[in-house]
């Protein structure tokens, strides 16, 4: 049964049988006046407890598609988000995760948004959902019901490690700066 969270729910993941790999899927629309082509990406950042990605390459984004251990897979860029369901999915494997990183952060931001005058203020439909990659079957979904204008990039929930267990928490941060304000934070 899929639970439906608000800001700063959680659900455990380990507790949920035979779950291995987790799809997480990320949607959005454009409004009607959208203008110039809109492209919005989603990324995860895998964090030590620190909270920095331990090489660069713990930045999983369009560009990199796999993390160095194997635990996190971007299933490729949608330029447009056009469409009902997910517009970006990336996989995660929780049996691969490097004993060193205890967060993965996904986030997702808009391309170009400074030099194509684009912000949150013109998406709506934002979600994050998660799901067990076996059967399909959805865990969670988190709809972003607040209403974002100025910001450029939104960390839509992250999963991390708590007691040995993994937990998926939606959190919903709206950020100024685009994808560059979540690398300077976080690599
Ligand atoms: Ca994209
Ligand atoms: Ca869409």
């Amino acid at each position: 049964m899929a639970v439906e969270l608000r800001k700063g729910g959680r659900v455990n993941l380990t507790k949920i049988p035979q779950l291995q790999q987790v799809g997480v899927g990320l949607g959005w629309d454009v409004n009607e006046y959208g203008g110039a082509q809109f492209d919005l990406d989603a990324s995860a950042f895998l964090l030590n407890l620190k909270g920095k990605t331990p090489e660069d390459e713990f930045f999983v984004f369009y560009n990199n598609l796999y993390s160095p251990d194997g635990s996190v897979e971007h299933t490729g860029d949608n330029r447009t988000g056009a469409g009902d369901g997910d517009d970006e999915t990336l996989i995660v494997d929780l049996t691969k995760t490097r004993s060193d990183i205890s967060e993965i952060l996904f986030v997702v931001t808009i391309h170009e948004a400074e030099h194509r005058k684009q912000n949150f203020g013109q998406i709506r439909n934002a979600y994050i959902r998660i799901f067990n990659t076996e059967n399909n079957q959805e865990i969670a979904k988190y709809n972003l019901e607040e209403e974002f204008s100025y910001e450029t990039g939104i960390e839509f929930g992250r999963i991390y490690q708590n007691d040995n267990e993994w937990r998926f928490v939606a959190t919903g941060r709206g950020s100024g700066n685009g994808l560059q304000g979540f690398v300077d934070k976080y690599i």
